[in-house]
């Protein structure tokens, strides 16, 4: 008999709201793989960048806190997804960032079974990308790129989640919060959701 197709969720927020973070513990607690759209694009574009002209491109764009091309982002999901043998679930981190990346998501790959946006204060979003960039050495994570990202996210997340809602995939969390007090609301919402 053929296996169903793995469950997806995606999670979505603000840079530093907790996707990395509560991605891992998804993927610990209930089997799935882990796919971090962030990671793939930064790894790939540390290997390419000096080699190719389209790599460097995007180098520079995520670098400087913006949006690499829909396209790009899109088809490196699907390959990764693609490597995945077989997996009850695949929890993607920090995709789509606005509703054409989520049209197009599920038009070349699949309709998500959950969406879970990962609600932060910009205070907070802030505060802990600050701490986070003095400790580890992420490109993005310099003053400028981290004021880039946070207007992207506030532009486009308030139409991203309208779209999601309207059609009734989205649950808001509050994560403002601790990580296990964070952690506990989405354990929830899986149990209740997909099971
Ligand atoms: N932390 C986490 N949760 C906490 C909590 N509840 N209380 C206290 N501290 C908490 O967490 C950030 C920091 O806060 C960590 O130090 C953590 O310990 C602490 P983390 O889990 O890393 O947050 P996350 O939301 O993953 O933050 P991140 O900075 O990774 O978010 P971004 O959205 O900026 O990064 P991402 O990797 O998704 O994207 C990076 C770039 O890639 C984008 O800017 C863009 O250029 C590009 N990109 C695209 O172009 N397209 C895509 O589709 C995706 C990415
Ligand atoms: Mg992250």
């Amino acid at each position: 008999p053929s296996r169903p197709r793995p469950k997806v969720i995606l999670i979505i927020g603000g840079p530093g709201s907790g996707k990395g973070t509560q991605c891992l513990k998804i993927a610990e607690r209930y089997g799935f793989e882990y796919v971090s759209v962030g990671e793939l694009l930064r790894k790939k574009m540390i290997h390419n960048a000096t080699s190719n002209r389209k790599w460097s491109l995007i180098a520079r764009i995520i670098t400087n806190g913006e949006l690499a091309p829909q396209e790009t982002t899109i088809t490196e999901i699907k390959q990764k997804i693609m490597k995945i043998p077989d997996a009850s679930g695949i929890v993607i981190d920090g995709f789509p960032r606005d509703v054409g990346q989520a049209l197009s998501f599920e038009d070349q790959i699949c309709t998500p079974d959950l969406v879970v946006f990962l609600a932060c204060s910009n205070q907070r979003l802030k505060e802990r990308l600050e701490k986070r960039a003095e400790q580890q050495g992420r490109p993005d994570d310099n003053p400028k790129a981290i004021d880039r990202r946070l207007t992207n996210f506030k532009q486009n997340t308030i139409p991203l989640v309208k779209y999601f809602q309207e059609k009734g995939l989205i649950v808001t969390l509050d994560a403002d919060r601790d990580e296990e007090e964070v952690f506990y609301d989405i354990s929830t919402t899986v149990d209740n959701k997909l099971y």
